[in-house]
């Protein structure tokens, strides 16, 4: 896969992706990622690359001539970009956006920056990612959370670990909790669960600790998880013993 980030401040990206995972992915040619100054597509002698907003208003708006021209380079170079603005008025990236995405040949990502960008964009992309409900400063660090996620989907990266063993892995639930020695730390201790070697009963005691996890921190997660009936009873009992606690 081929991964290109136009931003105007290439710079952000050098450290980055030349580290750990991703400069693997890359040694290994699963992903190449190239950066791209959009500053160079910004015709004009200064390459401004933001104006004032029609119709009056506080701060910058990005140009449409620069992004226009940039994105019809990388279509022209390969008609099967997918082109995809970060943007906190997108849709949200989640795990199953990552698994698409990370079967195209070729994504170009586009970071936004200033108030926003010339709504006319929408003419020339695919689509458009926000990451989550809080206001960052550009779509640089949200389009490095896209290249990570996208990158550890790809065959061979991460020794083979591939979208199947993804989606089956706990089933949609947080992860139970994970402990190693030293069994004492600082009067904390391993549960003993843990250390008595009852495989069944340790696999029982995980199943649980990821239900009440996600059961008390991200009930959301419970309505697309795989539930057996166990599950569900194991979940009321829960419930039951949480009333009693009020
Ligand atoms: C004043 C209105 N702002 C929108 C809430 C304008 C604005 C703020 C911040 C426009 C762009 C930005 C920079 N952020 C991104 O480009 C961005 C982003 C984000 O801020 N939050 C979550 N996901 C993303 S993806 C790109």
């Amino acid at each position: 896969m081929r991964i290109d980030l136009l931003t105007l401040f290439p710079e952000f990206f050098a450290s980055p992706l030349s580290q750990s995972m991703l400069q693997r992915a890359q040694a290994q040619g699963a992903v190449t990622y190239r950066v791209v100054n959009l500053r160079d597509y910004a015709g004009d002698r200064h390459q401004v690359t933001d104006d004032r907003p029609f119709g009056g208003g506080p701060g910058m708006v990005m140009k449409i001539e620069p992004l226009a021209a940039a994105i019809r380079a990388a279509r022209q170079a390969d008609p099967q970009t997918r082109v995809i603005l970060l943007s906190p008025s997108g849709s949200r990236f989640n795990q199953a956006k990552a698994r698409e995405l990370a079967g195209y040949p070729h994504l170009l990502l586009i970071c936004g920056h200033y108030e926003g960008v010339d709504d006319r964009i929408h003419f020339y992309i695919d689509e458009e990612l926000s990451i989550g409900d809080y206001i960052l400063t550009g779509g640089e660090i949200p389009a490095l959370m896209v290249v990570d996620a996208v990158t550890r989907l790809l065959p061979g990266v991460l020794g083979g670990e591939g979208a199947t063993e993804e989606e089956s892995f706990q089933e949609g639930l947080l992860e139970y909790p994970h402990y190693t020695r030293p069994r004492v730390f600082e009067g904390h201790e391993v549960p003993p669960v843990l250390l008595e070697g009852d495989h069944q009963r340790i696999a029982r005691w995980r199943r649980r600790q990821a239900l009440a996890r996600t059961v008390r921190r991200r009930p959301d997660l419970l309505a697309r998880a795989r539930l057996s009936q166990a599950d569900r009873e194991f979940i009321k009992s829960l419930a039951l013993s949480q009333a009693e606690d009020r």
